[in-house]
C-alpha cells in the first residue's frame, strides 16, 4: 500500500498515527507530496488532489481520512482502536467527527490568512475561531480523556489539538481545559505522535 501524505497534514497525520498504532508501518510506503501542487502522480489516482490518498495493494484509491481509518480497522482488527462495546463505539466515533470538524475549522482558517489580506474575511475567521472554542470547551466534557488506550477518538483529539498548536497557537486552547492539556501532554510523548510531528 502507499500513503500519500504531507508532513503538516492533520487529516493525513490521524492516519500515520493509526498505522503505527496498529504496527502495519511494514505494510504502508509513506509518499511524501504538495497537494497544493497538484502533482499528476497523486490526480492520476485521486482528483481531489488531496492527502491522505491511500492506494490499496489492488490499486484501489481512497480518499478521505476517516474512510481510510475504518478501512484498517475493519482489515487488520488487532490491536482494536474502536471499542468492542456498541454504545462506547458510538460515543468514540462522536467524538472523531466532532475533532475532524475541529481539524477543518483550523484549516479554513489557515486557508483564509493565506489569501491577499483585502480578500480576508474577518467574519469568517471570527466565527471558526468561536467554533474551536466551543468544540474545545465540548471535548473536555464528552472525550474521556484516560490514558490507557490510545483510540480513533484520542488520536482524532491529539491530532487536532497539535493542529491547533502548529496553525492558531495564539487561541491558546489549554487555557480552557486543565485535563485536555495534562491529557495532551500525555499522548503527545506516543511513539506515534512523536513519529509523524510535523517539522519546524
Ligand atoms: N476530508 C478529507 C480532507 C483532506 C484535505 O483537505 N487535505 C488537505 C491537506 S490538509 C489537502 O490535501 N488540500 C489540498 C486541496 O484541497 O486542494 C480527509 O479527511 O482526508
Amino acid at each position: 500500500m502507499k500513503l500519500y501524505t504531507s508532513l503538516t497534514s492533520p487529516f493525513a497525520r490521524k492516519v500515520r498515527v493509526a498505522i503505527i498504532e496498529k504496527h502495519l508501518s511494514d505494510l504502508v510506503e509513506n509518499v511524501v507530496i504538495d497537494p497544493w501542487a497538484s502533482p499528476d502522480e497523486l490526480l492520476r489516482i485521486n482528483p481531489l488532489s488531496q492527502v491522505p490518498t491511500l492506494l490499496l495493494d489492488d490499486d484501489l484509491p481512497l480518499s478521505n481520512s476517516d474512510t481510510m481509518l475504518d478501512w484498517f480497522e475493519h482489515h487488520y482488527p488487532n490491536p482494536a482502536l474502536l471499542p468492542d462495546d456498541e454504545t462506547l463505539r458510538t460515543r468514540a466515533l462522536a467524538i472523531v467527527a466532532l475533532t475532524q470538524g475541529l481539524i477543518e475549522c483550523t484549516v479554513d482558517i489557515v486557508l483564509e490568512r493565506r489569501r491577499i489580506s483585502a480578500q480576508q474575511s474577518q467574519a469568517m475567521i471570527e466565527r471558526r475561531l468561536t467554533t474551536i472554542d466551543r468544540v474545545v470547551e465540548t471535548l473536555a466534557i464528552r472525550f474521556d480523556a484516560d490514558t490507557q488506550h490510545f483510540h480513533l477518538d484520542g488520536i482524532g483529539v491529539a491530532c487536532a489539538l497539535a493542529y491547533l498548536d502548529l496553525r492558531v497557537p495564539e487561541r491558546n486552547w489549554r487555557e480552557r481545559s486543565k485535563q485536555l492539556t495534562a491529557w495532551q501532554a500525555w499522548a503527545t510523548e506516543r511513539d506515534s505522535m512523536r513519529a509523524t510531528q510535523p517539522p519546524p
